[in-house]
């Protein structure tokens, strides 16, 4: 329980974010609390229990490099961890900084309002817990929201339903049962496989395929180990100043417009074979030059073609209308493989759309495929979805979602003018979903701590973005997704999968690096383009 009802922080969500947040802000001496709407720490790793469900970055680069006690202690047992053992990583960062006493958990924030006159954030909870604090910390993620199905006549199926981003925690057994998944993002990738082993059939229904790369996933070499050991304060330094938060990726400045054929093809099998996010470091050309994107797309859709045994299957695969990478690249274990298998079957929805749900299974518009479960692995209403679910009151009581009613519009993705000491870890308008995110939330939170306690030091009570900064950052951020081909994909970055949200393009796409040394700058300069105010009396 919250042993004050007057905190200097409050943080929303103890995920990898919150849980930092904690951790530091403690340090610093000040009073904190945590909410969260699950039963223990986690987040993402807490919800997201699907079969198969593992990161998508190397381990020793997907963990927080704050503490150097924790880096000699942990030991990462596969290549790519999966979610269990990410849980498992949480909860000893949980009890190694004695974190949960000051989380309050099985508690939404439904409400945050700030109150002008005091200077002060009230938050209410679903509970019915009032909190005050200085400073209010979204720290919501931005995944954390499944996309509710609405599919006509899903209420008849007579079956049990799962979302993967609320997977139950006793597990599914499908032994034996027909099985339907809808939904071929990452989820989808990396459960189908895992179900296909053990259900009797899986039926998938593909209405985009994605791109995948093999992971080579496999228990961690301890030769990365004692060498990722060996360098760390520099690794983590690269892993700081790179584009994209890792450094497995090994980038080169090669382009691919102007190589030999021969030279590109070697690069790409060579990056294939080392799996993984390997391959987006192939070439320094290929998010921003159409010809540079279509060599990967074409060495992506030939490995495609090798891995399943069927053209026909194998063609509905290979996607074909958006760039390659400009949704988040999967990781898989044998996806494609899972095609070969006799009790796996792909129905197109582009050719047969789907039509409803039924009590026995799933209708389109050319049959019915009779099922058991359905799993719906159909994503999250990404980036603004948890802010918009807390009503969120700025200055005049200003209703955050109305602000946003165009979309997200923010100061480096950490704030929002009208909304004074009210940060966002991660927030759109931050390199976010683009990035490693445990680099980038670790960024945010450091950024946020020291900004609070620079204001302290100086008898400031408050920070709010100005407009005149904030309006300059939205054009920046929208100009760097303009050189690259992001915005060609009808992808959850932009808002394009949840009906009715605006299309904005969402993450900033300038690199983790930049960001950094941006945000930092503004720092240096006394937090430029913001504005500050004594603290109150
Ligand atoms: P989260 O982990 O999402 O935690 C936010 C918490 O806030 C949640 O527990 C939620 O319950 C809580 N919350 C939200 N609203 C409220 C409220 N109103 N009241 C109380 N509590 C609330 N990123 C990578 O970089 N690499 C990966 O490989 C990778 N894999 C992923 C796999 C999956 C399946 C998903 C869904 C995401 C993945 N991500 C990955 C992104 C992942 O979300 C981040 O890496 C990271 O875990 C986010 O941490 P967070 O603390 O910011 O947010
Ligand atoms: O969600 P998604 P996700 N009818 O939005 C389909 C991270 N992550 O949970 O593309 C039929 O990518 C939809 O089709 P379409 C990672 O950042 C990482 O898989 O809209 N289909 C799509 O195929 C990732 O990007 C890992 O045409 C419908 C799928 O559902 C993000 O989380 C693992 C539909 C949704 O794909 C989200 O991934 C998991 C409908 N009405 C997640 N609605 C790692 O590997 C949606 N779809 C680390």
């Amino acid at each position: 329980m919250v042993q004050s009802a007057e905190l200097d922080v409050a943080v929303v969500g103890a995920g990898f974010s919150g849980l930092y947040l904690l951790h530091r802000l403690r340090g610093m001496g000040l009073v904190a609390h945590a909410f969260e709407a699950g039963s223990d720490v986690g987040g993402t790793w807490y919800w997201n229990r699907y079969p198969g469900a593992r990161v998508d970055i190397e381990s020793q680069e997907y963990s927080y490099s704050f503490d150097e006690g924790l880096q000699d202690d942990w030991r990462w047992s596969e290549r790519y961890a999966a979610q269990p053992e990410l849980l498992r990583y949480l909860g000893h960062v949980a009890d190694r900084f004695d974190l949960r006493r000051d989380i309050t958990f099985d508690t939404r924030v439904a409400s945050a309002v700030f109150d002008e006159a005091a200077a002060r954030w009230t938050l209410t909870t679903d509970r019915g817990d009032t909190v005050s604090a200085r400073f209010c910390v979204m720290a919501t993620g931005c995944l954390s929201v499944p996309n509710a199905p609405d599919f006509p006549g899903q209420a008849d199926f007579a079956g049990p339903a799962y979302h993967t981003g609320r997977w139950p925690h006793e597990g599914v057994d499908f032994t034996g049962q027909r099985v339907a998944v809808i939904g071929t993002g990452s989820s989808a990738i990396q459960s189908i496989p895992q179900i296909a082993k053990q259900a009797e059939q899986v039926t998938i229904f593909q209405r985009t395929p994605n791109f995948s790369v093999p992971a080579h996933n496999g228990p961690i070499d301890p030769g990365v180990v004692e060498a990722w050991n060996a360098n760390r304060a520099e690794n983590r330094q690269k892993q700081r100043l790179s584009a994209g938060g890792f450094i497995s990726s090994d980038p080169t400045e090669l382009l691919s417009v102007e190589v030999s054929d021969e030279v590109r093809r070697d690069t790409y099998e060579q990056r294939w074979a080392r799996g993984g996010f390997a391959i987006l470091g192939a070439f320094a050309d290929q998010m921003v030059d159409p010809a540079a994107n279509a060599h990967a797309a074409e060495f992506t859709a030939a490995k495609i073609r090798e891995r399943v045994k069927d053209p026909a299957v194998a063609d509905k695969l290979v996607p074909r209308d958006y760039p390659w990478g400009t949704k988040r690249l999967c990781v898989d274990i044998d996806y494609y493989e899972t095609y070969n298998r006799p009790n796996v079957t792909l129905v197109d929805l582009r050719e047969t759309p789907l039509d409803r749900i039924t009590g026995t299974g799933v209708r389109t518009t050319a049959a019915d495929y009779p099922v058991d479960a359905i799993v719906f692995a159909i994503g999250f209403d990404a980036m603004t979805g948890a802010l918009a679910r807390i009503d969120i009151r700025g200055r005049g009581g200003v209703a955050l979602k109305d602000e946003w009613a165009a979309g997200p519009r923010t100061y480096l993705g950490l704030m929002v003018a009208g909304f004074p000491n009210l940060f966002t870890v991660t927030g759109p308008g931050s390199p976010s979903v683009l990035s490693n995110m445990v680099v980038s939330i670790e960024q945010h939170v450091e950024w946020i701590c020291d900004c609070i306690g620079w204001l302290g030091d100086r008898q400031l009570g408050l920070i709010e973005a100005s407009r005149a900064a904030q309006d300059a950052w939205v054009e920046h951020v929208n100009e760097v997704a303009d050189m690259t081909l992001y915005k060609q994909a009808n992808s959850w970055y932009l808002g394009a999968n949840v009906p009715g949200k605006p299309r904005v393009f969402m993450p900033y796409a300038g690199g983790v690096g930049v960001y950094r040394e941006l945000c930092d700058g503004i720092a240096a300069k006394g937090y430029e383009g913001f504005v500050l105010e004594p603290a109150a009396g």
